[in-house]
């Protein structure tokens, strides 16, 4: 029996087991029912009594030497089958990686924030439209270049579905519903079908802003926009507005700003004029007033357009578009905090 015990000693010193199982079956083997402990202590009664007090204190070791490593397996095999791996959790975590906010909602957020505090709230409207709502209400003649399959995604060969070009869908479905004052703003993604370039992409981002009431002239479409250019770039920006044409207002201009990058001096971006272009803008021609139901003999308005692309690549200093849309984290993870 002391042989016995000896052997089964050395047995479990040197166990281990591969998984949970293999624990078990060692639990079973030695401290079961049915197992060697229970045959050992059947031998212990029927020992001789003078050699019962020894092998006694023997049985106790052996009993000990089994359920301590039994409790050793458990431990372990808990362990891992919790975690379903043998990664230890108690560790310290690596440092939690935040997100930032992409740069072009950095400036389309900003942008709404300066209006906002001059009473622009924003206006949302769906990215497929109807030619009316996209062009015919805008006073774009029938044969328009910017109809053009060329320049319009038109949707499953429908010439009246397409992909709107403009974010004036929303301002002319408001004017439809809502009676002056209308002083709304809105952003939005717009489609053209355009060649992919550092300065052009199929698809970009604009912030169009109206405002209508009675009396509305163009010294408050003036005094709007300095507002903004100075808000948006810096206190001591200059604008300056050139003579433009678009369907849809009238007068129409363009609107520079001093040169951000260069203050004046003359740099790349500004092509050596100290003048960068920002917007387009003007009085809403009367004719769209009265496509959208607003009567043009009692209301004035204001509109003007912007690319959120352009204004972030200004603000920025980016010199190719195409970078906002590559989800490269190394360009992202720099807007951390803006
Ligand atoms: C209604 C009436 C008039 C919105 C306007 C512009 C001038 C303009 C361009 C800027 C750069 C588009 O993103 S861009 O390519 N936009 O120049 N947009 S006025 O005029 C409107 C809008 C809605 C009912």
């Amino acid at each position: 029996m002391k042989e016995k015990i000896a052997s089964y000693l050395a047995e479990i010193a040197a166990f281990t087991a591969a998984d949970a199982t293999a624990a078990e079956e060692f639990r079973i083997r030695f401290l079961g029912r049915k197992g060697l402990l229970q045959d050992l202590f059947l031998d212990l009664k029927a020992a001789p009594a003078d050699e019962k007090r020894e092998l006694g204190k023997l049985m106790n070791d052996l009993k000990n030497a089994a359920e301590e490593k039994t409790a050793i397996l458990k431990t372990q095999f808990e362990q891992t089958q919790e975690s379903g791996s043998t990664i230890d959790l108690s560790l310290p975590a690596f440092p939690v990686q935040l997100g930032a906010r992409h740069p072009l909602s950095i400036v389309r957020r900003q942008i709404i924030e300066i209006f906002a505090r001059i009473g622009y709230q924003v206006a949302e409207g769906a990215e497929i439209e109807d030619d009316f709502h996209n062009f015919s209400a805008l006073n774009f003649p029938e044969d328009h270049p910017a109809r053009d399959m060329q320049d319009t995604f038109f949707v499953q060969n429908n010439p009246d579905i397409l992909l709107r070009t403009h974010t004036s869908t929303v301002q002319v479905r408001v004017m439809e519903s809502a009676k002056p004052p209308i002083r709304i703003l809105a952003p939005g993604r717009v489609y053209r079908n355009e060649a992919i370039s550092a300065r052009a992409n199929c698809f970009f981002h604009q912030v169009e802003g109206l405002y209508i009431d009675e009396g509305v002239s163009f010294a408050d479409l003036k005094q709007t926009l300095l507002l903004f250019a100075r808000e948006m770039f810096s206190a001591d920006t200059q604008i300056r507005l050139r003579p433009s044409y678009f369907p849809f207002t009238e007068p129409s201009a363009e609107m520079d700003i001093s040169c951000n990058i260069c203050s004046g001096k003359g740099c790349n971006v500004c092509k050596y004029t100290g003048w960068v272009e920002i917007l387009g803008c003007g009085m809403v021609d009367p004719a769209v007033l009265k496509n959208c139901d607003i009567d043009p003999e009692k209301y004035s308005g204001f509109a003007f357009g912007m690319g959120i692309e352009r204004i972030t690549m200004l603000k920025y200093k980016v010199n190719d578009l195409r970078i906002f849309f590559d989800n490269d984290v190394r360009f992202l993870r720099q807007f951390t905090g803006a």
